[in-house]
């Protein structure tokens, strides 16, 4: 008899996803261990693929715990929470889940662009605490023909850019370097394109050259009336500068989908008016969530199949 093969599942997926992955292989789940290091220290040695979230990632020292490890599949296509190349140097393969999430992750920018400039959030509020009868919320900010910068012009961005031509935006990006086939106005610097944009779009992959890219400097550029809305990661940007700026009124607003120690969130947000926040969701629909568990299904198939990997990163 062969014995299914066993893996590590960091933080836990979709009942249907699971479902799938206890069908094929045995599963040993981190996130439910009572004793992590104990739960490590005992499957570690037959433990022969990782499964983990975009945000979460998995540690070194994990990797290293584990002997036989030939992949760690990653739930997200953000890859800035697994050190690649000590995986590469161990042997062991990473793969993501691409494209299949680009929409959901565009759609809810878009939806924070709005939901930040009309101030949605304080007007759910004020309904819900039975003001309207005795006053009127202050006026919002009109989202159609303003100026869109996109930090970080590669799926995720393109798909936001796309959306915003349909409210007439003007727009505008930063890349590592200007991309091929693209009709946006090319800014090389940070700074200048959060100058000349009154919504400053962070859609760039996370790592050590992004990290706190959005910081003092492009924040005062941006300026009193400008939004900033993060579906990234929050490394990219500066957060206790960005909390500095919006509470002394330097920037005007911000929608943050992601912050830098998730699931912990500086409580110094709660309090303000001019930003909304959302708990890591981008990718977080039924649909999206479905697509992306059948692409970590599919990754460790090949995997343990020894066929090409459908979405490898290493
Ligand atoms: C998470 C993400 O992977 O795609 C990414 O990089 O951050 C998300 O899709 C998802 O929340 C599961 O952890």
């Amino acid at each position: 008899e062969i014995l299914p093969p066993e893996i590590l599942l960091v933080e836990p997926m979709m009942p249907a996803v699971e479902q799938g992955l206890d069908a094929a292989y045995t599963v040993h789940r981190l996130s439910a261990a009572a004793d992590r290091d104990r739960l490590i220290a005992e499957v570690g040695d037959r433990v022969r693929a990782v499964v983990t979230g975009g945000g979460t990632g998995v540690k070194n020292a994990v990797v290293d715990a584990l002997p036989n490890l030939g992949i760690v599949a990653i739930n997200g296509v953000g890859t800035d929470a697994v050190d690649l190349e000590h995986c590469r140097g161990r042997g062991v393969r990473v793969s993501n889940t691409p494209d299949v999430l680009t929409d959901d992750v565009a759609d809810l920018a878009v939806g924070l662009m709005i939901a930040a400039s009309r101030r949605m959030m304080v007007g759910d509020r004020f309904v819900r605490a039975g003001q309207w009868p005795k006053g009127k919320m202050p006026l919002a900010r009109k989202v159609s023909g303003k100026r869109l910068g996109v930090l970080g012009l590669g799926r995720i961005g393109e798909a936001i850019a796309k959306r915003a031509e349909a409210f007439g935006m003007t727009i505008a990006y930063t890349n590592r370097k200007p991309r091929d086939g693209v009709s946006y106005r090319f800014v090389a610097s940070p700074v200048d394109l959060a100058r000349e944009s009154d919504i400053l779009m962070v859609a760039a992959s996370a790592g050590p050259d992004a990290r706190n890219m959005v910081g003092r400097a492009v924040l005062d550029a941006l300026g009193p009336e400008g939004l900033l809305v993060n579906v990234a990661r929050g490394s990219v940007v500066d957060e206790p500068e960005l909390l500095a700026a919006l509470t002394e009124g330097r920037l005007g607003g911000a929608a943050l989908d992601v912050f830098a120690d998730e699931p912990n969130v500086p409580e110094g947000f709660y309090g303000l008016d001019s930003v909304v926040l959302q708990p890591h969701q981008a990718s977080a629909t039924v649909e999206t969530r479905t697509a992306m568990g059948q692409l970590v299904l599919d990754n460790l198939e090949a995997f343990f199949a020894g066929r090409p990997l459908p979405t490898a990163v290493v």
